[in-house]
């Protein structure tokens, strides 16, 4: 009797314990942050995507509760009694039309919600006038790319490889280097930056969760997507994840888009080149050297 008693009052504090460690996982913030949707937040695309599937978990919802409620209620109101016997029909025709109609309907309703839905997620916006300064983006045929209306964004070159990302961005000046940065994008709030994503190697995939979709990286062909962080984001950083199986490292090939306002990003822009520039010039100084030293001999 003793060893029952004890294993129950191990039972009794373990429930409690298990409750309070479930309730720390669910509740902490990042696992409560839109833990039943889609991120959002970040970009017009992440928020148009949280909208469509919220109305498409809606009406699921609705449709559940509906159809079990009304199983649970039939269950009980028509429960066998004692020495009854179940009423032996053959089917009723106008509900099985009522039902099948009714979710034809609702079929054709939800995917003209989601086609209407469709041009927010793909189709990228102008920048605001705030934004920083963008150019004219050369239209990549063959591809997925979609174009904001005035046909201008700031394009950047998004490369990944086992196991990293690399990223290119083009400062619109073809006589010198591009600047570029590995693991870490920094992008312009108030701009609509456009991504071309392509692969060296294997297929990755890109994704920052609260700036929109995945999006495969190919060796080989250039996927397009877009992002336009608002000005109340600057200074944040969105951390995201290669999204593809691409070999026994894939699990640390991690990312970041790090939000600057349009002028701090000029300035980092401005900082990179001139870093970029000095290090080719001492590789040169270097080379020069081990040249000369050559000869000598
Ligand atoms: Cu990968």
């Amino acid at each position: 009797m003793p060893a029952q008693s004890s294993v129950g009052r191990l039972r009794q504090g373990l429930i409690p314990l298990a409750a309070a460690a479930t309730a720390t996982l669910l509740f902490a913030e990042p696992a409560a942050a839109d833990w039943i949707s889609p991120e959002r937040g970040g970009s017009p695309n992440a928020d148009a995507i949280h909208s469509l599937y919220m109305i498409l978990l809606v009406v699921g919802l609705i449709v559940f509760f509906a159809v079990e409620g009304l199983l649970l209620y039939t269950l009980w109101k028509f429960k066998a009694s004692r020495g009854h016997e179940a009423k032996q029909i053959h089917g009723n025709t106008k509900l099985e039309i009522g039902w099948t109609g009714g979710a034809a309907v609702l079929v054709v309703i939800l995917a003209i919600v989601s086609f209407a839905k469709l041009g927010e997620i793909r189709n990228p916006p102008n920048s605001d006038p705030a934004g920083f300064r963008v150019a004219a983006i050369a239209e990549d045929p063959g591809t997925n790319q979609k174009l904001p209306p005035n046909k201008q964004g700031l394009h950047i070159k998004v490369t990944g490889y086992q196991y990293g990302w690399r990223y290119t961005y083009d400062d619109g000046n073809p006589a010198t280097q591009d600047p570029y940065t590995y693991r870490d994008l920094y992008a312009p709030t108030q701009t609509t930056v456009l991504l071309s994503i392509t692969s060296s190697d294997v297929i990755h995939s890109w994704w920052i969760p609260e700036l929109g979709g995945k999006f495969d990286a190919v060796d080989g062909f250039n996927n397009w997507t877009w992002f336009k962080i608002p000005a109340d984001k600057a200074g944040v950083s969105f951390r995201g994840q290669c999204a593809e199986l691409c070999g026994r490292n894939h699990a640390n090939m991690t990312a970041s888009v790090k939000a600057l306002t349009p002028s701090e990003f000029d300035a980092w822009l401005t900082a990179k080149r001139t870093e970029l520039d000095q290090s080719a010039k001492d590789a040169a100084a270097q080379r020069a050297v081990v040249e000369a030293g050559k000869e000598l001999k």
